[in-house]
């Protein structure tokens, strides 16, 4: 190499240095950490918390029925909206600080279409009308009254806002402090966000909630959100989270796995460096939970949360699992 090109080079190098793009390409070469519970292989089903292991079941289920990837998301995360014991999704979820259950979900497939509800109100399946934005209008997000207007058009019916005896004992609690804080690990049974691969990997993932729990009423987090709560790319993988929304709002979590995969890196290596980047823009990030889940084309996983206590459910080569997540700081 002369001189001359040498010195460009050395320039051209410093410059992409700067811009991160070099040092993606060596860390690369460094991280290639694997999830002690990936295997890969599919068809699979990975989901986020407890109610992972039911709701993987129906959309194992869906799967053997002979459904599609898009299928299987809905359906799992179905019947998890269905629990009107569970208080995190789904009409039995606790209600915002004026005491009314607003809803979030969105769905994405392998073709990169999603579809995403936000704000909605006595909806009991929001995720089925994010799936029905997805392939039936030319639109990805409803919010609010619209997207109520069009649950009833595509045929479900809207319930007047009444909550659970749970939620309503918790929120009449809450009154009497009326502070907002989030809480780490809500009873280990949060939002579910799920990711599907078909027998011949094709991807669709889900995500649905009843949002934090006394939030400002309005507040959207970050689950209908595509690229936030969920996102799915089939050359590359996906990834879905869970947690304090806004966190994973300001930093985009899932899209980031995933472009972390796109670089290279595993699974485990990409949850890890979504939840670092988090941890990086947060100083309080001791005082909230985010949890990642990401998948790629080989089916391999990987699994991360900021805090211990964060687990998901894996349904992959005839078992479904409970696992533990690994996580940043006790
Ligand atoms: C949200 N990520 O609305 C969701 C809900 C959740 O802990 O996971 N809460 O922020």
């Amino acid at each position: 190499m002369n001189r001359k090109r040498f010195i460009k080079t050395g320039v051209l190098a410093a410059t992409l240095a700067g811009t991160g793009t070099l040092s993606a390409a060596h860390d690369k070469k460094k991280k290639q950490k694997v999830n002690p519970n990936s295997k890969p292989g599919f068809p699979l089903v990975i989901s986020t918390w407890n109610h992972g292991i039911p709701a993987n079941e129906a959309a194992f289920q869906a799967l053997q029925q002979g459904g599609s990837a898009v299928d299987a998301a809905e359906k799992g995360v179905w019947q998890i909206e269905a629990d009107a014991k569970n208080t995190s999704v789904g009409l039995g979820g606790f209600p915002d600080r004026e005491g009314i259950v607003t809803l979030d979900a969105c769905i994405m497939d392998h073709l990169g279409r999603a579809g995403s509800v936000c704000f909605v109100q006595g909806i009991a399946h929001p995720i089925t009308v994010a799936r029905a934005v997805m392939e039936k209008t030319p639109h990805v997000m409803l919010v609010g009254k619209g997207a109520e207007l069009y649950a009833e058009e595509i045929g479900l019916k809207q319930e007047k806002n009444k909550l659970s005896p749970e939620a309503e004992k918790a929120w009449k609690e809450w009154l009497k402090e009326k502070q907002y804080k989030p809480i780490i690990n809500i009873e280990n049974h949060d939002t579910i966000g799920l990711l599907v691969m078909d027998k011949n990997g094709i991807m669709a993932g889900s995500c649905t909630t009843s949002g934090l729990a006394f939030k400002m009423h309005g507040r959207v987090g970050d689950s209908p959100i595509i690229g936030a709560g969920l996102f799915i790319d089939q050359e590359i993988g996906a990834a879905t989270c869970t947690g304090l929304g806004e966190t994973v709002l300001r930093t985009l979590a899932s899209h980031v796995a995933v472009e972390c995969m796109r670089n290279g890196y595993t699974p485990q290596d990409a949850c890890e460096e979504a939840i670092r980047r988090i941890i990086k823009k947060h100083e309080n990030y001791k005082d909230f939970q985010v949890g990642i889940l990401a998948v790629n084309t080989k089916g391999e996983h990987g699994a991360y949360g900021i805090h211990k206590g964060f687990n998901y459910a894996l349904h992959q080569h005839g078992k479904n699992t409970l696992f533990d997540s690994s996580y940043y700081n006790g």
